[in-house]
């Protein structure tokens, strides 16, 4: 029933789309679908004269770019409508259009790249409840999820021990994620997804109180032999000899470090690379630097820490609540190398060993992996940390690693 509902709704959509292309080709596609006109009565699917006739030539499946940002497929325009998708405009030369799927509170995906957006998309949501769309594999043959957060930005967690007691987003049927909430826009996940045909994977926002939410979830289905197959178990993969690594709900001036996180983040060991760099990213809005603040009072300045912490409290020196771990991290900058080498991390100033100044890191470890750990507990020793933000840069074999 609700299948047909969703039929009917989206020819309805496709009808007036073309409609309006017709008159205003500029006219947002969007303002159809969730636009006040969404509601109007009126049965204009009945209206098949608008019917668009592209499909005369077979269109390779190709991607494409709808007006508003989205990621789609270029393919016959009925093929589109047979498939729930929504018309985002014409592509392959006026021969098919840019589909794209949609899906909010209560959808299936059953379609490669779809898209979980928040009711009322693009505008805000500030309604409360559980919003959660379930995920079919499309073959048995998918091992992956990748979650591309295109716009994510849901209550923050609370300002004293920062958990996300307000908004979360749950995943749930694939491998264990941590929960998330604030913003993250740009940052993704990767979600195991089992072999065969195995459970779903359900992606869900809760929301309580009043805040104006607003998401667009990017799931892109990977298959078990695919290049583009994240390494086992990382919850974030990058695959470029150079980049950036941040924790979820980052930001310098606002951000709050979540708790309860326990994760790695990958990097691809690119061929001919031996080593890696990383520095804490510059801080453009803060006279001192926020970058790097997993421990301590962020409001002062506080050093870096290192090791796991030997002794017993009070004596405890050591990052044993929230810590980045880096398998034998040494200051790049000490030449020759000091013998010695820390893995984990955490204070309040980025670099390999205890102080106050910040310095490039690097690391020979291979694979190249930084597991985050945060426990539940902020105040009162922890107060306004931010967490991490670094940049990395892989190492030529040559380059003394
Ligand atoms: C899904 O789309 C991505 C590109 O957007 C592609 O790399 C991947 O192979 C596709 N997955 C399937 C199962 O077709
Ligand atoms: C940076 O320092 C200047 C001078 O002390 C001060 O006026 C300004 O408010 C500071 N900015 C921030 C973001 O703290
Ligand atoms: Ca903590």
């Amino acid at each position: 029933m609700l299948h047909m509902q969703l039929t009917v709704l989206s020819c309805l959509l496709v009808l007036a789309s073309c409609k309006i292309q017709k008159q205003t080709p500029t006219n947002s596609w969007r303002d159809m679908l969730f636009g006040s006109k969404w509601l109007t009565p009126a049965p204009r699917w009945r209206e098949s004269k608008f019917l668009p006739i592209f499909a005369l030539v077979p269109i390779g499946p190709g991607s494409c770019s709808a007006p508003s940002g989205e990621q789609g497929n270029c393919i016959p325009s009925k093929d589109c409508v047979l498939r729930n998708g929504i018309p985002a405009g014409p592509c392959g030369g006026g021969y098919g259009v840019c589909c794209i799927f949609l899906q909010t509170c209560g959808g299936i995906i059953r379609e490669n790249s779809t898209y979980f957006v928040n009711p009322n998309h693009p505008d805000v949501y500030d309604g409360t409840g559980s919003c959660q769309v379930t995920v079919q594999k499309l073959h048995p043959d998918i091992c992956q999820l990748r979650l591309d957060l295109d716009m994510f930005s849901i209550a923050p967690p609370e300002a004293a021990n920062h958990l996300c007691n307000q908004d979360q987003l749950l995943i749930s049927g694939g491998s264990p994620t941590p929960t998330i909430c604030g913003s993250s826009t740009g940052d993704h996940m990767y979600i195991d997804a089992g072999l065969g045909q195995s459970n779903p994977i359900v992606l869900s926002v809760i929301t309580s109180g009043s805040f104006p939410r607003l998401w667009r979830i990017r799931v892109t289905q990977i298959h078990c032999g695919s290049i583009s197959r994240a390494d086992q178990g990382c919850l974030q993969y990058y695959t470029a000899i150079s980049g950036r690594v941040r924790s979820f709900n980052y930001n310098t001036v606002g951000g709050r470090q979540l708790s309860n996180q326990d994760y790695s983040i990958c990097i691809r060991n690119e061929r001919n690379f031996c080593g890696i760099q990383y520095n804490a990213c510059p801080d453009l809005e803060n006279n001192r630097s926020r970058s790097f603040t997993l421990t301590g009072n962020s409001n002062n300045p506080v050093a870096t820490m290192v090791g796991g912490g030997g002794g017993m409290p009070p004596n405890m020196n050591g990052c044993i609540s929230d810590w980045l771990l880096i398998g034998c991290i040494r200051s790049a900058d000490r030449i020759p190398p000091l013998p010695g080498c820390e893995d984990r991390v955490c204070g309040g100033t980025f670099s390999a060993e205890a102080g106050m100044l910040a310095k490039t890191v690097q690391s020979s470890v291979r694979p190249f992996r930084l597991y985050f750990h945060t426990d539940g507990v902020e105040a009162p020793n922890d107060i306004d940390n931010r967490g991490f933000c670094l940049d990395y840069v892989q190492q030529p074999c040559t380059n003394g690693f």
